[in-house]
């Protein structure tokens, strides 16, 4: 059985559950600490620590760059989901990269103002040294204070999306590929705490996400698979 070694609320951790849902893969999640590695430093023979990684029997597929995608194209060519039709090479590197930074760097943000309520206590001083090295002191009361801004600026981000939506059931075409469970998994990671809805005025994208929610690819197996 695949195991998805992940940070639960990671967004690229959530990408790679969905793939696997949909997918009807049998997997099990494995949810490590943030401030405790060892896991992944140890099955990936100390080459990297980020999550999310997947263990398939004795392969271990992790990230090579942050663009990478190696765990998506893997799960793609070993399970044929056809997340990465070659008629949109290139198209879909460039939106992965705006779903990775823009998207993800604000829809980060909005979430860990709610760090409290998802971070185990065990994690909490690990986890704000680690985001306080990384953007300042004090950087998780500031995005409390800018929480409407963010808002706003995510709505502004989302336009593209809504727009593409318009005409078609998923992003690109009739059916869902990578780029899908990437802007799900970026917006997974926003709406996390349940604290937040998706911007009502994307009427396309909140229809299109609630389908992502659910949908089973074609040659996936009925029963239920995750545990
Ligand atoms: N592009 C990578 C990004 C992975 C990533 O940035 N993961 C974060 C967690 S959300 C991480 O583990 N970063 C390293 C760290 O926290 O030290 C992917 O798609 O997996």
């Amino acid at each position: 059985m695949i195991e998805l070694i992940q940070i639960p609320w990671s967004p690229y951790c959530i990408v790679q559950g969905r793939i696997l849902e949909y997918g009807g893969i049998s997997f099990k999640t494995v949810d490590i600490p943030n401030h405790d590695r060892s896991l992944v430093w140890q099955l990936t023979r100390h080459r990297y620590y980020g999550v999310p990684i997947i263990r398939d029997g004795r392969t271990v597929v992790f990230e090579t760059d942050d663009n990478s995608q190696v765990i998506a194209k893997y799960l793609d060519s070993r399970f044929k989901l056809n997340l990465f039709p070659k008629i949109w090479a290139g198209i879909d590197t460039l939106l992965w990269r705006y779903m990775e930074n823009e998207v993800e760097g604000v829809g980060f943000r909005l979430n860990d103002i709610y760090w409290q309520e998802f971070v185990p206590e065990a994690d909490q001083v690990g986890f704000v040294r680690h985001k306080e090295r990384k953007f300042g002191r004090g950087c998780l009361g500031q995005w409390r204070t800018q929480q409407e801004q963010l808002l706003a600026d995510l709505t502004r981000m989302l336009v593209p999306f809504e727009l593409m939506l318009q005409n078609r059931p998923f992003l690109l075409d009739q059916e869902p590929h990578f780029v899908d469970f990437d802007l799900y998994g970026m917006l997974g990671n926003f709406l996390y705490t349940g604290h937040y809805r998706l911007p009502a005025v994307h009427t396309h994208l909140s229809e299109w996400h609630q389908r992502m929610s659910i949908l089973k690819s074609p040659l996936a197996p009925c029963e239920k698979l995750h545990t």
